[in-house]
């Protein structure tokens, strides 16, 4: 971002204006609206909270894996949640706040998390679906962030994107092979579909004219897309992928439309969307009851890694003075 001469908020507001307008990336240290910067606080550290707690529904299911196989790639895929959370809060650390305030936050109820991981995991086929269709709604979500104005959001979505496409493709290869298999296997998958479809068109958010933050956000150039245009774009993707895995979507109103150059679908139920952020979905209290828990018992773990940390940098120090012959206080 080119420097600020003058030392008026006109003159700093201009020049981010201006580079934000020519698509160039804004960094911690350049100068940002207030708005700008809470604005990215929020949807960073909701984002970084979804990938934590996201680890739960999966979780659930690595001890009943159906095979070594099985159980070794969804360790994996568990682990690079937790993974896409550090990203996250570090990114969201460059805006100036710290990870204990957002987990915190998270904790006390103050900041959300996305809405599809208070479902639970039913069967072995919903860590399928999950990879399918969560994953998979993710995706189509963050690509474009890849493009978000502020850098570190952006270079975080680069690599989160890639690792959530293994994650789709997991996902995807898992329901196939129980699609393919015994008719109660079928049925299995079938139902695990059936069950997390219509979350996952609501992980988009609500409808753009009930999009609060929207219009702001894609003027910043935040978002690139509106929460309707990405729910369109996912469903399209879907319907011939649904027809390859030989499972169907469950809308009786998903067809083609010719003029559109889209598929329509039937309307969410927005009820059920309002119910869920509103702390009633089916596993909102235990997802923030085990999170709390997790967090309480991993104090020592951070103990630890401080004093560790402590001993590392103080031993670092009485290095450098070694090697300058400069003596300690
Ligand atoms: N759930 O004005 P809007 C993953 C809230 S993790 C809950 O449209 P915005 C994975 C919204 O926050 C993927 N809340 O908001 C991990 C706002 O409330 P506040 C998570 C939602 O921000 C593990 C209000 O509704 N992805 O992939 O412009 C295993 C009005 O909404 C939801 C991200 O976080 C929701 N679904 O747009 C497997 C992506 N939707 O904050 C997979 C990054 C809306 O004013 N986030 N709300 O109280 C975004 O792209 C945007 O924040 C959203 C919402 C599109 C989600």
């Amino acid at each position: 971002m080119t420097a600020v001469t003058a030392d008026s908020q006109e003159a700093y507001e201009a020049v981010f204006n201006a580079a934000v307008a020519a698509d160039e990336r804004i960094e911690p240290r350049d100068w940002m609206p207030e708005a700008y910067r809470a604005t990215l606080i929020r949807q960073i550290a909701q984002h970084a909270h979804s990938e934590i707690i996201g680890m739960q529904p999966e979780a659930n299911w690595i001890t009943r894996a159906p095979s070594l196989r099985r159980k070794a790639i969804l360790m994996a895929k568990v682990q690079d949640e937790a993974g896409h959370g550090l990203y996250l809060y570090s990114a969201a650390e460059t805006l100036g706040v710290s990870r204990d305030e957002l987990l915190d936050k998270l904790h006390s109820g103050r900041q959300k998390y996305s809405s599809i991981f208070n479902y639970p995991t039913l069967t072995w086929a919903d860590v399928g679906a999950i990879g399918w269709l969560v994953d998979g709604a993710a995706i189509t979500n963050q690509v474009p962030l890849c493009r978000c104005s502020y850098g570190p959001y952006a270079r975080a979505m680069v690599r989160v994107c890639k690792e959530e496409s293994f994650h789709q493709r997991q996902g995807y290869e898992a329901l196939l092979a129980l699609s393919k298999g015994t008719p109660a296997q079928h049925a299995m998958a079938q139902d695990a579909v059936d069950r997390w479809w219509w979350p996952s068109l609501m992980m988009f958010g609500p409808p753009d004219d009930e999009s609060a933050h929207s219009a702001q956000s894609m003027a910043w150039k935040i978002k690139r897309h509106s929460n309707d245009e990405l729910r369109q774009r996912f469903v399209d993707i879907c319907v011939p992928q649904a027809e390859s895995l030989g499972l169907t979507l469950p809308d009786p109103d998903l067809r083609w439309n010719e003029e559109r150059g889209h598929y329509d679908f039937g309307a969410i139920d927005w009820s059920e969307f309002r119910e869920v952020l509103k702390g009633n979905g089916p596993c909102n209290e235990q997802r923030i009851t085990q999170r709390r828990r997790a967090h309480e018992e991993g104090a020592w773990v951070r103990e630890a890694a401080a004093a560790y940390a402590a001993k590392h940098s103080d031993r670092k120090t009485g290095d450098e003075t070694r090697e300058t012959g400069e003596a300690t206080a």
